[in-house]
């Protein structure tokens, strides 16, 4: 069993990986950079170590520094969180080689699930639904990749096999364009990540981005905790989140969920996951696996009443999940809006003193957020301090008490997207439910 927990992140999820621990009986190790001394989670925990400098590459992905602060601190397992090295697969392999638990999945999977085309097979070979696409790495040979262009059938999306979350892609809409586009994407991809491997899939134009959540342990038990709509997002960087997604049946869920579980069972996944679909004309199309707590989690936890990071941090200590299948009920909605210091008009990051910070509350409301009246949000990082998450009976309560929220909400000295969040709260478009993933850009472009 897991006694002391490093805490490998910053900020808000740095916090709530804290307060699972606390909820577990576990002690903390905080690490920070020296731009973080400040940060409320640090206060809180049990020891903390200062791991280098403000930039990234010098602290939260300095990986002999964390490893050295998990010795000096006699800490048992780290907790990578998400973004820095959560889903760096060499780094999970040298925590569990220095004798400290990885709170994730074995190094393998991660490794697995970073490479999209072996992902992709894996799913397909585990009966999870997949975009129809060219099943495998492109080749060098034009004359078949335009066949395999015609085979699928314009428009088409080619892909970095090292990419995920938006880097490295291109849609293409007729074979004129298709060569250019592999050997662009190529290029691309060997600057961004070092393999010039690509892959091609069906085009999907109007899909919402649905998302299967897990967690499976090393005794074989692995469940599904449902849906999330992710549709409403910018850039590649999700705004809003919501469980249950508007639309999807119980009879759906249950089938996806089902396949997912058959996957982990087949992979001999270790802790929380998610699958990420394309959803469009009803059916599931599996684009990418997450090997890691999500921003997103806190819906999932309001509609099913489990604490997720909790359960990570027992599977990875070895222990079986606390709950099976039959357990979990689906109760109500949960909306997350996720609010960040940045420029309502241009979107550009807004770091700087927060003057004063009123945080909402009141009956479903819960907010996940490091900052307090007075705190210094450095410029260095993400610019999301915090997610305010509603719950409701249905989704029109949870957006009822999700406006509310917005409306007492007060960060006074830096910028943040409240109203943004606050004007979607009252759009027609969202309102109604099952927006697709071009949703929030078109209507920001009418601005
Ligand atoms: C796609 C797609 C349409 N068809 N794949 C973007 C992020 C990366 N995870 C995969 N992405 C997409 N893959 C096919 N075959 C459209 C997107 C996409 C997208 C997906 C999810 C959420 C937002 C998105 C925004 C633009 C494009």
């Amino acid at each position: 069993m897991i006694q002391k927990v490093l805490i490998a992140n910053r900020g808000e999820i740095a916090l709530r990986i804290l307060r699972a621990c606390r909820a577990l009986d576990i002690a903390t190790v905080a690490v920070h950079s020296t731009a973080d001394r400040d940060l409320k989670h640090v206060r809180l925990a049990d020891e903390s170590v200062c791991i280098g400098g403000p930039p990234s590459a010098e602290s939260y992905l300095n990986i002999p520094a964390i490893i050295s602060a998990a010795e000096v601190t006699d800490a048992d397992a780290i907790h990578p969180g998400f973004g820095f090295l959560s889903e760096n697969a060499d780094f999970a392999e040298r925590v569990e080689e220095s004798g400290f638990r990885f709170i994730g999945p074995r190094a393998e999977t991660i490794r697995l699930m970073g490479d999209k085309v072996s992902a992709i097979e894996a799913m397909k070979k585990a009966g999870v639904p997949c975009v129809p696409g060219s099943d495998g790495p492109l080749s060098d040979d034009d004359a078949h990749n335009l066949r395999l262009g015609e085979q699928i059938g314009y428009p088409v999306i080619v892909k970095a096999a090292a990419g995920g979350g938006g880097r490295g892609m291109r849609v293409v809409h007729d074979a004129d364009d298709l060569l250019h586009a592999i050997s662009v994407t190529r290029t691309e991809a060997t600057n961004a990540f070092g393999s010039r491997v690509v892959y091609m899939e069906k085009y999907l134009d109007d899909p919402r981005h649905i998302e299967i959540q897990v967690l499976a342990d090393e005794q074989g038990h692995a469940v599904h905790l449902g849906e999330r709509d992710c549709s409403m997002q910018r850039r590649h960087q999700k705004v809003i989140e919501e469980s249950p997604a508007p639309g999807i049946t119980a009879a759906e869920r249950a089938d996806i969920g089902a396949r997912c579980i058959a996957a982990c069972q087949r992979l001999g996944y270790r802790g929380a996951g998610t699958f990420e679909f394309l959803y469009q004309d009803g059916e599931f199309y599996f684009i990418e696996m997450n090997t890691r707590i999500q921003v997103e989690h806190p819906v999932t936890e309001m509609v099913t009443g489990r604490d997720l990071v909790a359960e990570q941090i027992r599977v990875a200590g070895g222990e079986a999940l606390s709950f099976s299948q039959d357990d979990i009920e689906f109760r109500g909605h949960a909306i997350e809006c996720r609010i960040n210091a940045e420029d309502p008009e241009r979107f550009i990051p807004s770091p700087g003193q927060i003057n004063l910070y009123h945080p909402p509350g009141g009956p479903g409301i819960r907010v996940d957020s490091h900052v307090y009246t007075g705190y210094v949000v450095p410029p260095h990082y993400d610019s999301m301090i915090g997610k305010i998450i509603a719950w409701g009976e249905d989704r029109p309560s949870a957006i009822a008490r999700m406006r509310t929220a917005l409306s007492e909400l007060v960060i006074e000295g830096i910028q943040s997207n409240r109203l943004l969040h606050l004007n979607l709260m009252a759009d027609p478009g969202f309102r109604a439910g099952g927006a697709n993933i071009h949703y929030l850009e078109k209507k920001l472009n009418l601005r």
